[in-house]
C-alpha cells in the first residue's frame, strides 16, 4: 500500500487538490472497484456511487468501506458529486448521466480511470489499440508478439483488466498494450501512445452518439497528444482511418490485404510482408478470415516498431489462437458446424462474419438495437438459407432483411437455436453474430456466448 505523503514527500500520482477534497468515483462495475481502490491506496479520500444496486454490487461496496471508502448503492449524491475535486467516471457511463450532468455544471472535473493509470505509467511504452473492431482481438495478438520476443508486457483496458490495476507494477514493465474504448478515450486528456493503433472504422454506439461524426471524433482522440516520436499503425485500406489520422505528427505506417504498404498480404505469393521481406505464409496463420489476416499485419507491424527481428515475428505468429466468442467454432453435430460470434455487437462485425463463411448456413442475429443500418448486411445473404431474428431487435431486422432472405422471428436465444436446428442440413452452419448488443437478456456478449455453447453442447 503506498501512502500519498510519505513524511512530507508527496505523491508524484495525486494532484495536491485531490487530498484536500473528496474524490468521486462515478459507477462500480470492475474500473469503478479498481480505482476507488487504488485511490484509497494512494490516501484520497473516495465516495463512490452506482445507480445501481444489483446483488453483486454489494460485495465489492463491503471491501471498499472496509478502505474507507465511502459507497452509496441505488443512487448517487449530486450534491456530493458538485463538490468533489474530481469525478472518475467509468466508460458504460453516458455523458449525459445526470452525475455527470452535475459534475459538469459545478466545473468539477471529469476523467477517465484510465488516463489516471496512464499517468502513473509514465517510464512505460504504452501501445493504444483502437478503432470499431477487431481491437481486443488485435491488442491480445501484439501482446503475445512482444511476451514471445522476451518483453516485459501486460494488456488492459477494454480488453477486461482495467489499467489502473497496472499502474503501481510501472517499474516491472516495459510495455502495456491498452485497449481503449472510444468511450475509454473521450475522457483521457494525458493519454499520449507510444504506439497507437487505429484498426478500421464503421457505425457503432449510436445507442450513445448523437452522430457517427461524434463517434469518430471521439476516436481521434487517439491522436490528441501526437509528438515527432509518436508511431501511428494505421488500416491503409481504410480511407476513413487514414482521414482520421491525416496531419497528426509522427511517423505513420499502414498495413494492408490489397496493395504494397509497410506490412502488407502479398496474395499473389501468399506472403505476409514486412516491406519487400517475407516474414510469414499466410497458410502457417492459424486464423480464420481475411479480417484476421488484418490483425495480424498490424500486429507485427506494433511488434516491428518495439524492435523486435522478423524472424523472431514470424516464429510467434503459428501459436496466435481466435479469441473465445469470435467466430469460435463450438462443435460439429450430425455434419453441422455450430459458429459462436456473440461478439459480433455490430453490424460491421457481422459483416466480417459473413463474408468469412464458406458453406451455407442459418443466421442467428439479434438482441438490443443500436440505431446501425442493417443493410450492409443484405448483399451477403446470398447463402443463408433462413435468418433466425429474436429478442428486441427482431422486428427491425425482420423488416431490414425479410425481403433478401428467409426470415423467421423467435423471442429467445433458446428458441432461436432450437429453430436453427431444425431447418439446417448436413454439410452446412448455424453461425451465432448478433449485430446487436447483448443486453436485453444477457448480462453481456459473453454470457451470450456461453449460453450459445452451453446450449449447442447440450443438443
Ligand atoms: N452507472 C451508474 N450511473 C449511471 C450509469 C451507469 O452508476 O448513470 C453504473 C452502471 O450501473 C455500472 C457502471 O456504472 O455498474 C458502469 O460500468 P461499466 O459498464 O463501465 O463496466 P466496467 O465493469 O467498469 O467495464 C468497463 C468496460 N465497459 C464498457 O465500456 C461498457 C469494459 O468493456 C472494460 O473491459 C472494463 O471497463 C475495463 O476497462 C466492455 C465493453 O462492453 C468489454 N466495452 C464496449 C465494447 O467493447 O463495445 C465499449
Ligand atoms: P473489438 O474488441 O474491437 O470488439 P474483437 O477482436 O473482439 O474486436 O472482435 C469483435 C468482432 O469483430 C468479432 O465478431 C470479430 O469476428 C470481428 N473482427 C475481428 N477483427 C476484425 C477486423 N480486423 N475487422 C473487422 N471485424 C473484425
Amino acid at each position: 500500500m503506498c501512502a500519498s505523503r510519505l513524511g512530507d514527500v508527496e505523491d508524484p500520482l495525486i494532484p495536491p487538490d485531490w487530498l484536500t477534497n473528496e474524490v468521486a468515483v462515478v459507477g462500480l462495475g470492475r474500473t469503478g472497484v479498481a480505482v476507488s481502490e487504488w485511490l484509497a491506496d494512494h490516501g484520497v479520500r473516495v465516495y463512490a456511487s452506482d445507480a445501481d444496486n444489483r446483488a453483486q454490487l454489494a460485495g465489492a461496496a463491503e471491501a471498499l468501506r472496509a478502505k474507507s471508502v465511502a459507497v452509496d448503492l441505488g443512487f448517487h449524491d449530486l450534491q456530493r458529486i458538485r463538490s468533489s475535486a474530481a469525478v472518475i467516471v467509468s466508460p458504460g457511463v453516458p455523458p449525459n448521466a445526470p452525475p455527470l450532468t452535475a459534475a459538469r455544471g459545478a466545473g468539477v472535473e471529469i476523467i477517465a480511470e484510465l488516463d489516471i493509470a496512464a499517468r502513473a505509467l509514465t517510464g512505460v511504452n504504452l501501445v493504444v489499440v483502437t478503432g470499431t473492431n477487431g481491437k481486443t482481438t488485435t491488442t491480445a495478438f501484439i501482446t503475445h508478439l512482444l511476451r514471445s520476443a522476451g518483453k516485459a508486457v501486460e494488456a488492459a483496458g477494454n480488453i477486461g483488466l482495467p489499467l489502473i490495476a497496472l499502474a503501481d507494477s510501472a517499474p516491472s514493465l516495459e510495455w502495456v498494450v491498452v485497449e481503449a474504448s472510444s468511450f475509454q478515450l473521450h475522457d483521457s486528456p494525458s493519454l499520449t501512445p507510444t504506439v497507437g493503433v487505429l484498426t478500421n472504422l464503421a457505425p457503432d454506439h449510436l445507442d450513445r452518439y448523437d452522430s457517427v461524426d461524434a463517434y469518430y471524433a471521439d476516436k481521434k482522440l487517439l491522436f490528441r497528444n501526437a509528438t515527432d516520436e509518436s508511431v501511428w499503425i494505421l488500416n491503409g485500406d481504410d480511407e476513413g482511418v487514414q482521414g482520421l489520422a491525416t496531419g497528426s505528427r509522427g511517423e505513420h505506417r499502414a498495413w494492408s490485404t490489397r496493395t504494397h504498404a509497410e506490412a502488407w498480404w502479398n496474395r499473389s505469393t501468399g506472403e505476409l510482408m514486412i516491406g519487400d521481406r517475407m516474414v510469414i505464409d499466410r497458410a502457417d496463420v492459424p486464423l480464420l478470415g481475411d479480417h484476421n489476416v488484418e490483425n495480424t499485419l498490424a500486429a507485427l507491424l506494433v511488434a516491428a516498431a518495439a524492435g523486435v527481428p522478423p524472424e523472431q515475428i514470424a516464429a510467434a505468429i503459428p501459436q496466435l489462437r481466435p479469441l473465445p466468442h469470435r467466430l469460435e467454432a463450438v462443435r460439429e453435430i450430425d455434419g453441422v458446424l455450430w459458429i459462436n460470434d456473440s461478439k459480433a455487437t455490430n453490424v460491421a462485425s457481422t459483416r466480417v462474419a459473413l463474408q468469412a463463411m464458406d458453406r451455407p448456413f442459418v443466421l442467428i442475429a439479434g438482441g438490443r438495437d443500436k440505431g446501425e443500418s442493417l443493410d450492409p448486411l443484405l448483399s451477403l445473404l446470398q447463402r443463408c438459407r433462413r435468418v433466425v431474428a429474436y429478442g428486441e431487435a427482431s422486428e427491425k431486422l425482420r423488416r431490414a432483411l425479410g425481403g433478401s432472405a428467409e426470415l423467421e422471428v423467435v423471442e429467445t436465444l433458446e428458441a432461436a437455436i432450437r429453430s436453427a436446428s431444425s431447418l439446417v442440413r448436413n454439410g452446412e452452419a448455424v453461425l451465432l453474430s448478433p449485430a446487436c448488443a447483448s443486453f436485453d437478456q444477457f448480462r453481456d456478449f459473453e454470457e451470450r456466448g456461453d449460453v450459445f455453447k452451453q446450449l449447442v453442447k447440450d443438443l
